[in-house]
Parts: C-alpha cells; sequence; structure tokens
C-alpha cells in the first residue's frame, strides 16, 4: 500500500493572511492538476529529508508560486518579478551556510528577469534554481510566455504564436549551460511518475550541490497549467509528452561534481585587512573599544544642496575609522538642487542588519520642513539637532532631546556657509556615544581632497566644541 504523506518541510496548514477586516483566513492552494504542487512536494521532502530546513532559504518569485511561503517551512523571501537571483546573490553572500532555492516560473526567470538569471549563473552563485517552466505566463490569466511553442495558442496569441511575430521558443536550459559558471544543468519534466522520480533526484543533486557548496545549479522542470493551456489534467499530461517535451529536450546538460561556488572562491578579508583598506592611516588605532552597545540610528535631513548626503558619508566614515560597523543610505528627489534630501546612517558595534533608519536615535534637522517629516519619528529618549537658523518652529515633543543650534549661521561667520552641515555633524559627534570628533577630523583629509577646504572644516568644528561647550 502506498501512504501519501505531508513532508515535514511543509507547514501543517497553509493558511493565507486574512485581509485586515475581511474575511477569516483560508486555506491556499494551486489549481487541480497544477505543476506546482508536485515540484513544492519534491523541494519540501528534499529541505526534510536532507536536515537542511533551518538553513534554507526559499526565494518565491512573482506567479502563481508568489505564495510559496504560505508552503514552505524554510526562511522565506518573496522577490520582486524576475529578479529572485539578485536577492539570493545577496543571501549566499552574506549567509555563508545559507542553503538558497530561487524558485522561479518561465515569465519570471526568462521574461523580465532574464539579466538576473544569466548573471548570477555566469557568476556561478551558491544557489539552486528550479525553473517551473509551463509555457505560459499562468497567474495573469494564460498570455503568451518566452517558452511558449510555435503554434501554442494563448490569451495573446489566440491564433497560435507566430516565428515571424513572436519569434522562437527561449531554451533556457541550454543558454545556461552555454555559460562556465554553472556545476549542475538539467531539464526534467513532472508529466508522468517516472519523469517525477527524474526530478526528485535532480532537486536532491541541486541541493546536495549547495550542501556541499559547490556552486550553482539549474534544475528546469517542464510542468503543467491546465487551466491556462485549457485542458483537463490528462489532456495537459498527454500534450506534455507530444509537444512540449518534443521541443524541450529532457535531459542532464552538466554534472560537474568538483565545481566550487563563488563564495567558496571569494577571498576573505578580515574586518582588519577592510578598515585598513578603508581608512589606512588610522587603523593602529582603529579599535572596537567604544563598547557600543546599542545601534545609533541617525537621519540627516534637509534640502539638496545642503551637505547632508556628504555629512552622512562622513559620519559612516568616521565610524568605520573607530572600528565600528557602518552603513549610510542616501535619499533624494529627483530635483538635485532644492529638492528634499536625506541621509540614514546606522552605526554600531555589530554587523549591521538594515541601512534604513525609520526610527532615529538622533535627528539632525537642516531646515524646517525635515522637522516636520521626521519630528515625530524619532526614538524616545533620542535626540533632535535642530538648525535654529533656518527652522522658527520648536520642537513638540517632550520625550526627547533638543539642542537648538543655528549652524548656518555659525557657518556663515566663519565664513564658509556651505560648511552648515560639518557643523551640525560635529555637535552631533559631540553629543554622541560614538563615533568620536577625533574619528571625523582623520578622516576628512581622506574625503576632502583639497587641503584648504580641510582647514575650513577643521575650523567649524572648533566653532561646533565652541558653541556646545557654551550651550550645555
Ligand atoms: C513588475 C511586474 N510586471 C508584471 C507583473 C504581472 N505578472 C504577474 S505574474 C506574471 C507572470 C507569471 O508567469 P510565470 O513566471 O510563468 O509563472 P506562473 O504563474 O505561470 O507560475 C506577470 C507578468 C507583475 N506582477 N510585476
Ligand atoms: S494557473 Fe496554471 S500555474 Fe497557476 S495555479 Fe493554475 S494550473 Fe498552476
Amino acid at each position: 500500500m502506498v501512504k501519501h504523506t505531508k513532508p515535514k518541510g511543509f507547514y501543517d496548514e497553509f493558511l493565507r493572511k486574512a485581509p485586515e477586516g475581511g474575511p477569516e483566513a483560508k486555506t491556499t492552494h494551486y489549481c487541480p492538476g497544477c505543476g506546482h504542487g508536485t515540484v513544492h512536494k519534491l523541494i519540501a521532502e528534499a529541505v526534510e529529508d536532507m536536515n537542511i530546513k533551518d538553513r534554507t532559504i526559499f526565494l518565491s518569485p512573482v506567479g502563481c508560486s508568489v505564495f510559496a511561503y504560505y508552503y514552505m517551512d524554510t526562511g522565506n523571501i518573496q522577490c520582486a518579478h524576475g529578479r529572485a537571483p539578485a536577492v539570493g546573490t545577496g543571501v549566499c553572500r552574506s549567509r555563508e551556510d545559507a542553503i538558497v532555492i530561487s524558485y522561479q516560473g518561465d515569465g519570471d526567470l526568462a521574461g523580465i528577469g532574464t539579466a538576473e538569471i544569466v548573471h548570477a549563473a555566469n557568476r556561478g552563485e551558491n544557489m539552486a534554481v528550479f525553473f517551473v517552466n509551463n509555457a505560459i505566463y499562468g497567474m495573469t490569466g494564460g498570455q503568451l510566455a518566452p517558452t511558449t511553442l510555435i503554434g501554442q495558442t494563448t490569451a495573446t496569441t489566440p491564433f497560435g504564436r507566430l516565428e515571424e511575430r513572436e519569434g522562437k521558443p527561449i531554451h533556457m536550459a541550454e543558454v545556461i549551460n552555454a555559460l562556465e559558471g554553472p556545476v549542475f544543468v538539467e531539464r526534467t519534466t513532472v508529466s508522468s511518475a517516472a519523469g517525477v522520480m527524474k526530478t526528485r533526484k535532480a532537486v536532491r543533486k541541486a541541493l546536495l550541490n549547495q550542501v556541499e557548496r559547490r556552486g550553482f545549479s539549474f534544475v528546469e522542470i517542464l510542468s503543467p497549467c491546465p487551466v491556462g493551456w485549457k485542458m483537463t489534467s490528462m489532456q495537459s499530461r498527454a500534450w506534455m509528452k507530444e509537444s512540449l517535451e518534443k521541443v524541450y529536450e529532457v535531459k542532464q546538460f552538466r554534472n560537474n561534481e568538483s565545481g566550487t561556488g563563488i563564495s567558496g572562491r571569494m577571498p576573505v578579508y578580515d574586518d582588519k585587512s577592510l578598515v585598513e583598506l578603508l581608512v589606512p592611516e588610522t587603523v593602529a588605532e582603529a579599535v572596537n573599544s567604544s563598547g557600543l552597545d546599542s545601534e545609533l540610528r541617525v537621519k540627516i535631513a534637509g534640502f539638496g544642496g545642503q551637505g547632508v548626503l556628504s555629512a552622512g558619508t562622513l559620519l559612516a566614515n568616521a565610524a568605520i575609522a573607530d572600528g565600528l560597523e557602518a552603513t549610510w543610505l542616501p535619499s533624494y528627489g529627483a530635483e538635485m538642487r532644492g529638492g528634499t534630501a536625506n541621509a540614514s546612517v546606522v552605526v554600531s558595534g555589530k554587523p549591521v542588519g538594515s541601512p534604513v533608519v525609520s526610527t532615529p536615535t538622533a535627528l539632525l534637522a537642516m531646515n524646517a520642513p525635515s522637522l516636520s517629516s521626521f519630528e515625530n519619528d524619532v526614538a524616545a529618549g533620542g535626540l533632535i539637532i535642530v538648525n535654529s537658523s533656518l527652522v522658527q518652529q520648536q520642537v513638540k515633543r517632550d520625550d526627547v532631546k533638543v539642542i537648538y543650534a543655528p549652524v548656518s549661521a555659525i557657518a556663515s561667520e566663519a565664513g564658509f556657509l556651505k560648511g552648515a552641515n560639518i557643523v551640525m555633524l560635529a555637535l552631533y559627534l559631540l553629543d554622541a556615544e560614538a563615533p568620536s570628533l577625533d574619528a571625523l577630523k582623520k578622516v576628512l583629509p581622506r574625503l576632502i581632497k583639497k587641503n584648504e577646504l580641510v582647514e575650513l572644516n577643521l575650523r567649524l568644528i572648533q566653532k561646533a566644541e565652541e558653541f556646545y561647550r557654551n550651550y550645555v
């Protein structure tokens, strides 16, 4: 007797998130006879049997399998259309032990995401790609895909695909096999039990390559979409054998047992050599000794031209010079001058998880709109420094520390109005736990090449120190 059980790599229930104020959560499912379910099951079983569930990151695409994260009891990331190989590149390069699975349809991988898959394959990224080719855009109602067969009718080719009009179907396994990067390339089918067993083997091989850090594996799986093809389940299986598998040869293209993934080949830099590379003159003193346990999240905001982005760069570099971790994330409007701009800087004693600053521990507001925009976001107990030369309004919060400093006037009196950003940054560093003002002084000559500008900025820092001493 054959007993079918649900693999442990799956959740017990496939509950879709309930819409706010809408009906209760309900179970999600694919159409009857859809190949996605079969492929999901093969992956979930393999993940469980290979004991890799806890370090597997499953990347779901845009397409019918967008909800794979409701099935897979693994780490999950839902990626923008076609971009899973780019997301996977980030994941496998930042997590050496991660088993990265990029699961993609033909519209996703062979249409909108062609560039991402080709370059990830060419680089030999450490990931397993399962490419579910059903020759159609299933999710959006059965439109032509790059893999649609000549003569195949779809919602957008009601009289069939024409070579003269839509070109020939793209053979992705062959395209990927033309590159040197991949270690394993195979095309399989789930049109029959034998095909499913071969697919099972290929899925496991691709995942084993991940476990053994061999590199990029690509499995193209021919898969039925009875609904999109307007066929019954049985008809769709017959059509796959008669037509789809005639055009797309089911075979193993490459199996390089001795391959190494890119992260196996990449030189590894320790923290010290990275600091040396970035801030050579300070490395001797670069010690992560500030004992910075908390994460400092700084938002520097103003209008374009006030130097908020460069103040952010300087802050991040000062942090690195002090042996800390830092990220810098700029944001600016389309207009380069006069529009709004802000820099998010995260400074930490540990690697930074996200460069996004949504609850700043400090807001450096160079103009009035910046204060209005971000005042309420500042974390309780945080700091707001207001450029009182340009901002007339008072801070309404009573749970944050506020410094009103006429940074534009200070800079202007010192003969360099454009340096208001440096005055602001220096004030922040004087008040902050880290990084040190000395670190800023050290990185200035490296980032500002002109000697006279460095001198000017050092003078502004001195002015900021005088102001701060009198203020506190
Ligand atoms: C940027 C963007 N462009 C287009 C769409 C519309 N869209 C959603 S799914 C899809 C195609 C999915 O087809 P495929 O990758 O073959 O997956 P299937 O649904 O057949 O499994 C498209 C074009 C989108 N969601 N986002
Ligand atoms: S439309 Fe096609 S690919 Fe999408 S769930 Fe239904 S059968 Fe599967």
